[in-house]
């Protein structure tokens, strides 16, 4: 189900969400966000940026970047968003992001960041040799949504909790200079918000596991996708069924499901009897037939960089208008500067 889609004044609510360039883009990636974004297009007031800003909170290069920032802009695309329809844009074109995150820091308390489960995942216990980018990280996240008075976050689950301290932070600015920011909603989907891994289905699907092949890419040749399920991981048994004890297959069925729309206990009817193998060799038809269109266009964009890099210079216009308009508050509220005496 749908939140309602309109305001009480009848304007249509606002959609923010962000993904990093930080190299290949994967299924967890695709259902569990893109995909959603695209669906929902035509519902709401969409803003969907690329979080270059983000991506330095982990080390880079400048070419590295560059090359990162086009693909995805060009994977965006090919998956369906539309730039007439949402507003897509670079983070860095809009300065406005990094003027908010650091006043957003006076009022985010150290203690809070350093329970953000996300950060101590990313450390890997090497806390002393971090970027204090990593540490900031969310703020950063809550200064973008914060600034175009977003209503709804569309994500995966492993952003709830930057999602709460969104509202934490807003909360407390609210409270201490009066009303200024919007608390946003995450728009978590119950089904896809957490594709695992291949190799551990107790692991999220993630752009940085060191495993080649606990991930499928958005651009992995048909034949990678038949190797990589073929040799995903299965619970014991051979019945092709979803629970709460069969958590690869359950992973399994859920991209099945996604992919064809079919509700799990059909695919489940379908293939009682039929074992792990069968199961299998049909998912993988179903994985490489559901991304076949998108790499199609994506070759097609990739050929043609200036539909991205036009796309996201008239976006960047378009969020740096709204963008300004809420700073200008935002600092008047917090008394900084002189501008109107
Ligand atoms: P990493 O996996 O290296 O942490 P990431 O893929 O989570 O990177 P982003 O590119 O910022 O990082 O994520 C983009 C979007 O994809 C976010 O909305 C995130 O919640 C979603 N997402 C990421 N992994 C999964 C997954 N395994 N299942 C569902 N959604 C996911
Ligand atoms: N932290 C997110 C990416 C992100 C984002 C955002 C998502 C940055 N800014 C604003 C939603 C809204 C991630 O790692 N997936």
């Amino acid at each position: 189900m749908h939140e309602s889609r309109s305001n009480g004044a009848g304007q249509r609510h606002r959609v923010f969400s962000g993904i990093q360039p930080s190299g290949s883009f994967h299924l967890g990636n695709y259902l569990g966000a893109i995909r959603n974004w695209v669906a929902q297009q035509p519902l709401y007031d969409n803003i969907f940026c690329i979080v270059d800003l983000h991506a330095l909170s982990l080390p880079t290069t400048r070419n590295q970047l560059r090359a990162n920032i086009l693909h995805l802009a060009n994977v965006l695309f090919a998956s369906g968003l539309d730039p007439e329809a949402s507003i897509v844009f670079i983070q860095s074109d809009v300065s406005e992001h990094a003027e908010l995150c650091w006043l957003l820091n006076s009022v985010t308390q150290f203690g809070e960041l350093r329970r953000m489960t996300q950060f101590k995942d990313k450390t890997g216990g090497k806390e002393e040799q971090v970027s204090a980018a990593l540490f900031d990280y969310p703020v950063l996240m809550a200064a973008d949504i914060l600034l175009y008075d977003t209503d709804l976050v569309p994500v995966g689950e492993d952003q709830t909790q930057h999602l709460e301290l969104t509202r934490d932070v807003a909360t407390r600015f609210n409270a201490r200079y009066g009303d200024t920011f919007v608390l946003p909603k995450a728009d978590i989907k119950e089904t896809g918000a957490r594709i695992m891994s291949l190799e551990d289905p107790t692991k999220k699907m993630s752009k940085s596991d060191a495993s080649p092949n606990a991930a499928i890419a958005l651009t992995d040749t048909p034949d990678v996708i038949r190797r990589k399920i073929r040799r995903a991981v299965t619970d014991s048994g051979s019945e092709v069924v979803a629970g709460p004890d069969k958590p690869a297959l359950t992973n399994l069925l859920t991209i099945y499901s996604l992919f064809e729309g079919e509700p799990i206990p059909e695919i489940e009817r379908r293939y009682a009897g039929k074992g792990y193998g069968a199961f299998k060799q049909d998912l993988a038809e179903v994985v490489v037939a559901g991304i076949e269109p998108i790499q199609r266009r994506l070759t097609e964009l990739e050929a043609d960089p200036s539909f991205a890099r036009e796309a996201l210079a008239a976006g960047a216009e378009r969020a740096r208008t709204r963008a300004a308009r809420k700073m200008a508050v935002v600092r008047d509220r917090m008394g900084l500067g002189l501008a109107d005496g």
